[in-house]
């Protein structure tokens, strides 16, 4: 029986049959020679400890937090704005000449009396207030749980109060109760800013011109990434929303293509532009040393230019040189070290290569809320159609979930993205594992523990919640959200910055005044003859 098979009999043998039933079908072991499928984006079981967080997280917390010149108020109690306070460390600087309100909590604070008599009064107070302090671009008012619960109608005030004041206000119903995980906030988030924020400016956009979406500047993650963009001559228009500015995104519809790093959160306004504005998506991922060179190589693949591709080649050249030693160090450092990695709906997969790009092997990994989809991946298959646009551009039609969209793309170009880049298409975390190793989705509390001491890896990426136990137990916890306060560690210099940080927690000596409690506790006790206790 392989190492996954015993774990996954062990870790289901703690359970009750139905509890058992359930978790089974959201744990796979891969093997590539059939289609495999997970059950993924289901409800936790009640009085399990699921790492999940709530849509309030999604919605906020994840896709709106980040706009840096928006004043984003919580509407409820104050725990909710507190806790969401800088924790995700999503940076973000000021424009020329504007604002950035991300180290502000702005909360109405409600209190009992509000759930009781309402929250409506505070809460055009605390726009008001606001305004008048602040005098910001743009607001947002995200729903916490009572508000759902009492009935505040948020929108109202923010059409109101938009109006009084001439700004935008943006009000989310993103109560922490809705959806199954924070994958529901992401929804919601995502669907306002289609229908007030996108395509509300129209400047005329440079060539070369991309958006970023699902990219955080978690640790200053995008700043690394725009760095070599630059360099090599695209123009960002907008980042969804990492590091963002609401005009920016206003004007997203005027880039030539968008870049999708995180899928989870951000495809539904990648597929909705497509939709309305034809334009064309492709995921890459700008994680390790061969992520980042491969996306950059599709990204030249899109617009097909011989001076784009001959920059792009040059920067990978220059880039690369000038880390190889570096990785090379922590290579040797680290070969043949093993991996857990348990993160939200994406990182899971993408800091797969970089791992193994330092030795490290993933034999475990999952996501919180990631969809099937971003276990199983999807195909899309794209088709030309013979006529031309008024644009003197041939319409290039993608045909997917039996709909058909049109994308600015030149037909001759169809056939060629098909094959090279994956064109509104990707795979998912199953794909990149060995055969043999587990996938698990929404892993617990106790199911890590079981893991943690049969596998003993030398490496657990994980969130806030898991990381102490695991390390606890005598193994490397690194918080693959926040990086620990470091980072940045999307890109060529973030490829370092990791690894650095990877074979300094691996190898430190801390570790050897910590016994794991498989040292001191007995597994097995009974007598054997002359023994007294087996461990
Ligand atoms: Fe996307 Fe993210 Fe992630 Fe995510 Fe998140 Fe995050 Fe994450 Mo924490 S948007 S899915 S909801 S990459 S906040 S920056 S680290 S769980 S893996
Ligand atoms: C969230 C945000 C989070 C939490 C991280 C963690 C983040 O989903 O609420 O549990 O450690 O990245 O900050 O995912």
């Amino acid at each position: 029986m392989s190492e996954s098979k015993k774990l996954v009999d062990k870790v289901l043998d703690i359970y009750p049959a139905k509890v058992m039933k359930n978790r089974k079908s959201h744990m796979v072991i891969k093997d590539a020679s059939v289609k495999q499928e997970i059950a993924a984006n289901t409800r936790a079981i009640p009085g399990i400890i699921t790492n999940r967080g709530c849509a309030y997280a999604g919605c906020k917390g994840v896709v709106i937090g980040p706009i840096v010149d928006m004043v984003h108020i919580v509407h409820g109690p104050v725990g909710c704005s507190y806790y969401a306070w800088g924790t995700r460390r999503n940076k973000g600087k000021a424009r020329e000449g504007g604002q950035n309100f991300l180290e502000y909590a702005f909360t109405t604070d409600m209190q009992e009396s509000d759930i009781v008599f309402g929250g409506e009064k505070k809460l055009k107070a605390a726009i008001d207030e606001a305004v008048e302090l602040f005098h910001p671009k743009a607001i947002s008012i995200s729903a916490t749980c009572p508000v759902g619960l009492i009935g505040d109608d948020i929108h109202a005030i923010a059409r109101d109060k938009a109006k009084e004041h001439g700004l935008k206000i943006l009000a989310f119903s993103c109560e922490g109760y809705k959806g199954v995980s924070q994958s529901a906030g992401h929804h919601i988030a995502n669907n306002k800013l289609m229908t007030d924020v996108i395509g509300t400016i129209d400047t005329p956009a440079k060539e070369f011109s991309i958006n970023l979406l699902g990219e955080y500047n978690i640790g200053g993650d995008e700043w690394e990434i725009a760095r070599v963009l630059t360099k090599i001559g695209y123009n960002i228009i907008s980042t969804m929303t990492g590091n963002g500015a609401i005009d920016e995104i206003a004007n997203a519809h005027k880039a030539d293509l968008n870049v999708i790093q995180c899928h989870r959160s951000i495809n539904y306004v990648a597929e909705m532009v497509e939709t309305k504005y034809g334009l064309p998506w492709i995921k890459v991922n700008f994680i390790g040393v061969e992520g980042f060179s491969k996306a950059l190589r599709d990204m030249a693949k899109y617009f097909d230019d011989p001076a784009l591709t001959a920059r792009t080649e040059a920067v990978i050249a220059e880039e690369t040189a000038s880390i190889e030693e570096e990785m090379a160090t922590y290579k040797a450092l680290l070969d043949g070290k093993t991996a857990v990695l348990f993160v939200g709906g994406s990182r899971a997969h993408h800091y797969q290569g970089l791992l193994r790009e330092i030795g490290i092997e993933t034999i475990v990994a999952g996501y919180e809320f990631g969809h099937r989809d971003d276990y199983e991946g999807r195909d899309v298959i794209p088709y030309i159609k013979v006529d031309a646009d008024s644009r003197n551009i041939e319409e290039i039609h993608v045909e997917k979930d039996e709909k058909k969209y049109s994308l600015r793309i030149p037909a001759s170009r169809a056939e060629q993205l098909k094959k090279e880049i994956p064109w509104a298409s990707y795979d998912g975390l199953l794909s990149e594992m060995k055969d043999g190793t587990l996938v698990i989705d929404d892993l617990n509390h106790i199911e890590t523990e079981q893991i943690i001491k049969i596998l003993k890896p030398e490496f657990f990426g994980s969130g806030i919640k898991d990381k102490y136990m695991v390390q606890k137990m005598g193994v490397y916890a690194k918080q693959m959200h926040s990086y620990d306060y470091s980072g940045p560690y999307a890109g060529y210099q973030g490829a370092v910055n990791f690894s650095r940080d990877v074979a300094a927690g691996i190898l430190t000596p801390a570790w050897k005044y910590i016994t794991a409690p498989w040292y001191k506790e007995p597994l097995l006790s009974g007598k054997v003859e002359g023994v007294e206790q087996v461990c």
